[in-house]
């Protein structure tokens, strides 16, 4: 049974992610935050064989800790989903919240470093890492700066990975979504409702399960097949800010 290790798994395109590869035949090593959330998850996802972490990437030791331990069935990784991440705020440049830049840059870039650094021992030939990036990394808009310049690191970080580990025979794929319903929005506007609710309004988004079944495809390919970028948008989005809304 193949392994796959996925971050950010307790809500959105993490959770969706992992019951698309329970259904695809992978055990789960599912790491985050929330361990009430992970467990019930778990639960659903029987008979799959689960192991928890949870832990912040942001924190180094932490992750590390918690991939040294992993029991010896789950101590082989063929896939890795570095799913986590955040928006943190949306203002101009001049007006950030030094919080916000530092939870960005923390969590979806470092954080990204830090998961594929300790997973990246227990992976071998015909692995496959998967970068959550957005189309905010190839696309800049208003009061986007911080997060677009997390994304934008998160596509580079995929392309020099890629080439890096073309001689482990490890394939590294970037998937970049556009406007996706999860928490995102709500995160970003810290739990404003109406304004999350506002950037979804007269839009059919895509469902975090657009984005698994997308990712599910990647990690079923045949050993002689790399996915590199992959843009995801809703049909009724054409750029990060061109959106055609039902008025
Ligand atoms: C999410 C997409 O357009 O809000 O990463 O940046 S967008």
């Amino acid at each position: 049974m193949k392994t796959a290790f996925i971050t950010g798994a307790s809500s959105g395109i993490g959770r969706a992610t992992a019951v698309a590869l329970a259904k695809s035949g992978f055990q789960l090593i599912l790491a985050g935050r929330r361990r009430e959330r992970l467990e019930t998850l778990a639960q659903e996802l029987a008979p799959t064989p689960v192991h928890l972490l949870t832990f912040d990437v942001r924190e180094r030791a932490a992750v590390e800790t918690a991939v040294s331990e992993l029991p010896a069935e789950f101590a082989h990784v063929d896939v890795l989903i570095n799913n986590a991440g955040n928006a943190h705020g949306l203002a101009p440049i001049q007006d950030g919240d030094v919080a916000d830049w530092d939870a960005m840059l923390d969590g979806n870039v470092k954080g990204l470093l830090y998961v594929s650094r300790a997973v990246l021992p227990r992976m071998g030939e015909g692995g496959i890492i998967v970068n959550l990036g957005s189309i905010a990394g190839y696309e800049a808009y208003a009061n986007g700066n911080v997060y677009c310049a997390s994304k934008a690191a998160v596509a580079m970080l995929t392309r020099t990975m890629r080439i890096d580990l073309l001689p482990r025979g490890i394939r590294v794929a970037e998937v970049a979504p556009g406007m996706v319903e999860t928490e995102f929005s709500e995160v970003r506007f810290k739990g404003d409702e109406e304004r999350a609710a506002n950037v979804y309004k007269g839009v059919e988004p895509l469902q975090a399960a657009d984005i698994a079944d997308v990712i599910q495809f990647i990690v079923t390919r045949p050993p002689h097949v790399q996915l590199a970028e992959v843009v995801v948008f809703p049909a009724a989005q054409a750029a990060a800010t061109t959106v055609k809304r039902a008025s």
